[in-house]
């Protein structure tokens, strides 16, 4: 196969960032985006923080009443609700300028993407260098955006390249490179081991890639099974043969509420289903789309998951008949409903654009 050239590129500290967009003041503080769930006081988890709160132990995923103990010595820390259109509208404006930079765009998330550039670079590592920097620059210029890309020869490698030097960092690993700049990192690089895994390599006195790569194929599927083991062979060796899909943002839309209380009463949940769609609608418009599939999602007490959908005959942009259809679904998921709901949600799916009106991406 020809050299590819792929870039992967992943904004920094990603909601927080936004918020500092907004509110340029907050750059010298700690800063902490959380999701509070309905229930009041403290309760709920941290979406992420900058990187000043991460000197304190604030991460991803963490109760809020962990990271604001953390915090404690620093009164100046904010801590501020997450506000997921504002960073869709960032997204989308930085997705715009990076996928005008590509020859093959994948969108992943909010704030990731892959890109092919092989033919418009022409194979050229020095020429990817200069254009990863170009897009960074015009992100960094039109949206006061920061983000981590990697260049290498495949997504994989791209990946760990982007991850390396965080916030605003450009890692190039040219084909020469590739063997040098994966031995020296920790096993743990690789995306898709996770700490069990990592634990595991530690027991056996594995630390770096290098280390991992004397075991062979054999030991590692015994070990893992074979899918993973064989995964974790070939990734030891940047070998990855994934090509770059061709895949635009947000194939759906949704939203979720934590309940006031656990319920599975038709009345109470059909009252928050109808305020759902109210807000998922408005998410709609302002993204000039049309769905053709709805529907309800719900997280039990015990945390177990159970959704509900159908296809709609025609697109459509109509509330009401979001709001018919998802009250519909939700009488028909409560049927045989044993637990009690703790989490609600709608989603739409099967997206169009409505044409004759302004696009979406046209925001310069
Ligand atoms: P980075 O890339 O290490 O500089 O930091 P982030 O915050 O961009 O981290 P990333 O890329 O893993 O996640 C992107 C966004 O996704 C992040 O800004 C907030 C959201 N997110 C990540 N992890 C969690 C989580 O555990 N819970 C919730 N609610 N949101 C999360
Ligand atoms: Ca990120
Ligand atoms: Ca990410």
């Amino acid at each position: 196969m020809e050299t590819r050239v792929v870039f992967h590129i992943d904004f920094d500290y990603f909601f927080a960032q936004c918020e500092e967009i907004r509110t340029p003041d907050l750059k010298s503080k700690p800063v902490c985006v959380c999701v509070f769930s309905d229930r009041g006081g403290d309760s709920g988890a941290i979406a992420t923080a900058n990187y000043i709160a991460r000197k304190f132990g604030v991460k991803s995923g963490i109760p809020i009443s962990f990271a604001k103990k953390r915090l404690e010595e620093r009164k100046d820390a904010v801590f501020l609700p997450v506000d997921f259109d504002y960073y869709l509208e960032i997204s989308e404006k930085s997705m715009s300028i990076i996928k005008e930079n590509a020859d093959v765009f994948e969108y992943v998330g909010k704030d990731e993407a892959y890109l092919d550039v092989t033919d418009r670079v022409k194979g050229d590592f020095d020429k990817a260098g200069h254009l990863a920097q170009q897009i960074k620059n015009t992100i960094r210029d039109k949206v006061k955006l920061s983000c981590s890309v990697g260049v290498s020869t495949n997504k994989l490698i791209a990946k760990i390249a982007s991850d390396f030097r965080k916030p605003d960092g450009l890692t190039i690993v040219s084909s020469e490179k590739v063997e040098e700049f994966l031995e020296q990192l920790k096993i743990r690089a690789i995306p898709g081991i996770g700490k069990k895994t990592d634990e595991r390599f530690t027991q056996m006195n594995f630390e770096t890639i290098k280390d991992l790569k004397k075991l062979d194929v054999f030991t590692l599927n015994k070990e893992f099974g074979r899918k993973q083991g064989t995964y974790i062979f070939n990734a030891s060796r940047g070998i990855d043969n994934e090509p770059v899909k061709e895949r635009d943002a947000s194939t759906q839309y949704s939203k979720i509420v934590t309940l006031k209380k656990d319920s599975k009463e038709y009345d109470f949940l059909a009252e928050n289903i109808n305020e759902l769609c109210k807000e998922l609608h408005e998410v709609i418009q302002k993204n000039n789309r049309m769905f053709k599939s709805v529907g309800v999602q719900f997280i039990m007490s015990d945390l177990t998951n159970k959704t509900k959908s159908r296809m709609l005959k025609n697109p459509t942009s109509s509330i009401e008949e979001l709001q018919k259809n998802a009250s519909q679904l939700l009488k028909e998921a409560l049927e045989d409903q044993k637990n009690t709901i703790r989490r609600l949600g709608v989603k739409v799916s099967e997206l169009s654009e409505i044409r004759g009106q302004s696009n979406i991406t046209s925001y310069f």
